[in-house]
C-alpha cells in the first residue's frame, strides 16, 4: 500500500516506559529542522523527577549569531499527554541567546537498552503532512547502532517518510 505520510497516522512507541527511557542518549543519526540548531556531539541525558515527570539536560555543538561555535547546555521539561509515548516539550538553554521552544517530543521505537528513534512536527501542512520537523536517532553506544539495530532503524525512517533525509551525527568530543 502506499503511504500516506500524515502526521496524524504515525505510529508511537507501544506502553511506553518512561523510566526505561531514563538515562544517556547520544544522537547518531538527525534530520534537521528548519533553521537547524544542535549540530553534532549531540547528547541527552533523560531523567525522572521524583513527583514522576520527565525532565532532561542536553549538550551539543552549536553555531551562534555571529559564526561563533559553542558547546549549548540545554534543559526541557516534559508535558505527558493522553499517549504515554507524545511529550511536549519545553526547552532552554542556559545562555539566553540560546534557542527556546516548545516542541512535540514523540517516541516513535525504542528498545531502552540500544536505540531510540524520537520525532517531532513543528509545522503540520495543509495537506496533513509535515512541512518542518526534525527527528533523532539515539543510541546507549557513542560508536552508534549495532547492526541488529539498524534494519529496525531503517523501517521506522521509512514509515515516518524521513528515508534518505538524515546525517550522521558526529561524536569527536567537543561537548
Ligand atoms: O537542532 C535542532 O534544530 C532541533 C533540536 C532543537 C531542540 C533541542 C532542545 C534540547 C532540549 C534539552 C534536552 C532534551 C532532550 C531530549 C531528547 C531529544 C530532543 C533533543
Amino acid at each position: 500500500w502506499a503511504q500516506d505520510c500524515q502526521v496524524a497516522n504515525i505510529n508511537v512507541m507501544q506502553n511506553f516506559d518512561k523510566t526505561r527511557y531514563a538515562g544517556t542518549w547520544y544522537a547518531v543519526g538527525k534530520k534537521d529542522p528548519e533553521g537547524l540548531f544542535l549540530l553534532d556531539n549531540i547528547v541527552a541525558q533523560i531523567n525522572i523527577e521524583e513527583d514522576g515527570k520527565m525532565t532532561a539536560t542536553a549538550q551539543g555543538r552549536v553555531i551562534i549569531l555571529n559564526n561563533w561555535e559553542m558547546c549549548a547546555h540545554m534543559f526541557a521539561t516534559f508535558e505527558e499527554t493522553a499517549d504515554p509515548a507524545k511529550f511536549k516539550m519545553k526547552y532552554w538553554g542556559a545562555a539566553s541567546y540560546l534557542q527556546t521552544g516548545n516542541d512535540d517530543h514523540w517516541v516513535i521505537d525504542t528498545d531502552y537498552d540500544n536505540y531510540a528513534v524520537h520525532y517531532s512536527c513543528r509545522l503540520v501542512d495543509a495537506d496533513g503532512t509535515c512541512l518542518d520537523g526534525y527527528s533523532f536517532i539515539f543510541s546507549r553506544h557513542p560508536t552508534g547502532l549495532r547492526p541488529e539495530d539498524q534494519l529496525v532503524v531503517l523501517q521506522k525512517k521509512t514509515d515516518l517518510c524521513l528515508l534518505g533525509k538524515y546525517r550522521r551525527v558526529a561524536h569527536t568530543g567537543f561537548c
